[in-house]
């Protein structure tokens, strides 16, 4: 089911009256199931005339009691009850959201007809319409069938009482004309016509099986002589299934304002659905019915599964990453106050740095933390946090302590360095964004410089900015062309903050240049003395190289970096205000 159509009952019951009242020639086209139902609903036609674009679709859709009943293996012949049939109606109109013109055979008696008008306006559909035969009916274009026509006053009765219980202004009963079917006169079609419109029907169909469009047109014409006698102004219904040669516009210029295709949906399903097992029959196999065959991807799309896949993945994606703090080295600058703790164990207002991180993470509703733990392992004390330890935290970078998370990397993750505290929003709009690698960097470089004993990673864009008066700056271009803490503050456009994101697929492409680089180089490698010393900076940097893309998410401000005593007190002037 498709959630692309909905549509509120009072909302479409309307549009039908809507679309005449705007002298539209209504075009409609059958619907016996939810999926052909999509299909008239949705389907379109573009070209161009006299160089101008021009689109085409249906305006409503008819629940045929033909094809509802050979959907369901059943004759044409009222032997398909109104409550199965209000559930193919119902099972329709859940996926479309164009009006809605239901075929109600004969109505029933007057009761039932009741019944029938109450359900189906509550549904949302537009129109119901009854034709004047006697029930139970038998279909009207198979030749050499008796059919018996309703009294004309009782079924003009039929249609008062099914007016007198519709509650808005929106809903339509139409009469079908059976006259012509039944090998009566036109004098008896145009007779009946007048009794009906004068009961208050909303419309009159005349249906012919003839394979010439002449008697209907020939109705036509006695049609707008009695509703200019009449003075009343409804639309003339028409379904051109033999008399198939004549266009909707011949139909639209002799009078008709609602053309209904009755059937050729079911129709066109049934030959295809028996050629399609003829043919698996005669190959003993199914590739050859493939290019008669829908892709199964496209059922997938019209019936809303592949919304349904993006939007599981959008889920997944927003929630449920996995955040990975590399927390495991010493602090040369806190060792005094820390006293044998670790760094993410700082106090600042009354709360551990990394219980702020949690904090906030979990604000963006990160839940799964990863804490990679060295140096005074014992001492980290969280809630709801996985401790993973990194035992040779003295020898290698925080590069070596986000690995020791591999495991967790595998669908995408978040990495925060441990010293980092940043706004709830910055995590929010990190979590929005959809490229496979995305560095946090903020452009307010200037504001910083490096100080004694810390290190800032800056980054180079490869789309440097030229501030101009006007301009569109996409995100997708803000890629990084080096990172790096030696490069010259000078020429750094941004500042690394500590804060990245990998999708699936950038965690791959992360795990793949670390394996590489591991297992076949040695010694100096980018701006790392020793291999052993390779920093994250450094292998994105590699990964830049090796030509994969490494976008930025561009922030002014709005984080700090907790080095020395005077960024706590920075951060503890934040949390106060
Ligand atoms: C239907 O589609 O069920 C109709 C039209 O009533 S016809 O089959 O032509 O009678
Ligand atoms: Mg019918």
């Amino acid at each position: 089911m498709t959630l692309l159509n909905n549509i509120l009952p009072e909302k479409r019951r309307g549009k039908l009256k809507a679309l005449l009242k705007n002298g539209k020639t209504v075009r409609v086209l059958e619907a016996h199931n939810g999926l052909s139902g999509i299909i008239a609903n949705n389907v379109q036609v573009k070209g161009e005339r006299e160089g101008i674009p021009i689109m085409r679709e249906f305006d409503a859709l008819w629940e045929s009691s033909l094809t509802d009943s050979a959907a369901k293996g059943h004759p044409d012949i009222e032997v398909v009850t109104f409550d199965s049939r209000l559930q193919t109606i119902n099972e329709i109109l859940a996926v479309t959201n164009k009006p809605m013109i239901v075929d109600g055979d004969t109505g029933g008696d007057a009761n039932a007809f009741e019944y029938s008008v109450s359900k189906l306006e509550k549904a949302g559909v537009s129109a119901i319409i009854i034709e004047d035969k006697v029930f139970p009916k038998r279909n009207s274009l198979e030749a050499g069938i008796q059919q018996n026509l309703e009294d004309p006053e009782v079924f003009a009765q039929k249609i008062c009482r099914g007016k007198n219980i519709q509650e808005t202004d929106d809903f339509m009963i139409i009469a079908r004309l059976e006259s012509l079917i039944a090998g009566k006169s036109m004098e008896d079609a145009v007779n009946r016509a007048k009794i009906y419109l004068k009961a208050g029907v909303d419309g009159i169909m005349i249906h012919s099986k003839s394979k010439s469009p002449n008697e209907i047109i020939d109705f036509a014409q006695h049609y707008k002589e009695i509703t200019n006698q009449l003075n009343l102004k409804k639309p003339l219904v028409c379904v051109p299934t033999t008399y198939n040669q004549t266009t909707e516009s011949e139909l639209s210029a002799a009078g008709f304002q609602i053309i209904i295709h009755a059937n050729h949906l079911l129709r066109s399903a049934y030959k295809a659905m028996t050629e399609t097992a003829e043919t698996i029959l005669r190959n003993q196999r199914s590739l050859e019915v493939d290019p008669t065959c829908s892709t199964v991807k496209e059922i997938f799309r019209t019936v809303g599964f592949l919304d349904v896949k993006e939007k599981d993945q959008e889920n997944e994606q927003s929630t449920n990453i996995p955040v990975i703090i590399p927390a495991a080295g010493e602090d040369p600058i806190f060792k005094k106050i820390l006293n044998g703790k670790p760094k993410a164990m700082l106090e600042i207002c009354g709360k551990t740095l990394l219980g702020h991180q949690i904090q906030t993470l979990n604000n963006n509703n990160l839940a799964d933390i990863t804490v990679i733990a060295g140096y005074g392992r014992d001492q980290i004390k969280a809630e709801g946090i996985t401790i993973l330890e990194n035992l040779d935290y003295r020898n290698g970078s925080a590069l070596n302590s986000l690995f020791v998370g591999k495991e967790r990397m595998n669908n995408g993750f978040i990495m925060l360095y441990s010293d980092i505290l940043t706004e709830d929003i910055i995590i929010k709009e990190l979590m929005n964004r959809r490229e496979n690698i995305i560095l946090v960097a903020d452009n307010s470089t200037q504001y910083h410089e490096p100080q004694e004993g810390n290190t800032l990673d800056f980054i180079i864009a490869k789309h440097q900015n030229k501030p101009a008066r006007r301009e569109i700056r996409f995100a997708s271009e803000n890629v990084v062309a080096k990172i790096g803490s030696k490069i010259n503050p000078v020429t750094a456009s941004h500042e690394f903050i500590g804060l990245a994101r990998f999708s699936k697929i950038g965690a791959e492409q992360l795990i793949e240049t670390y394996n590489d680089v591991i297992k076949n180089y040695q010694g100096r490698f980018q701006e790392s003395e020793d291999i052993s010393q390779l920093n994250f900076t450094d292998l994105i940097q590699e990964m830049i190289d090796r030509g994969f893309i490494v976008h930025y998410m561009e922030i002014h401000k709005g984080w700090l970096e907790i080095h020395n005593a005077e960024h706590i007190a920075l951060a503890e002037k934040s949390f106060s205000e």
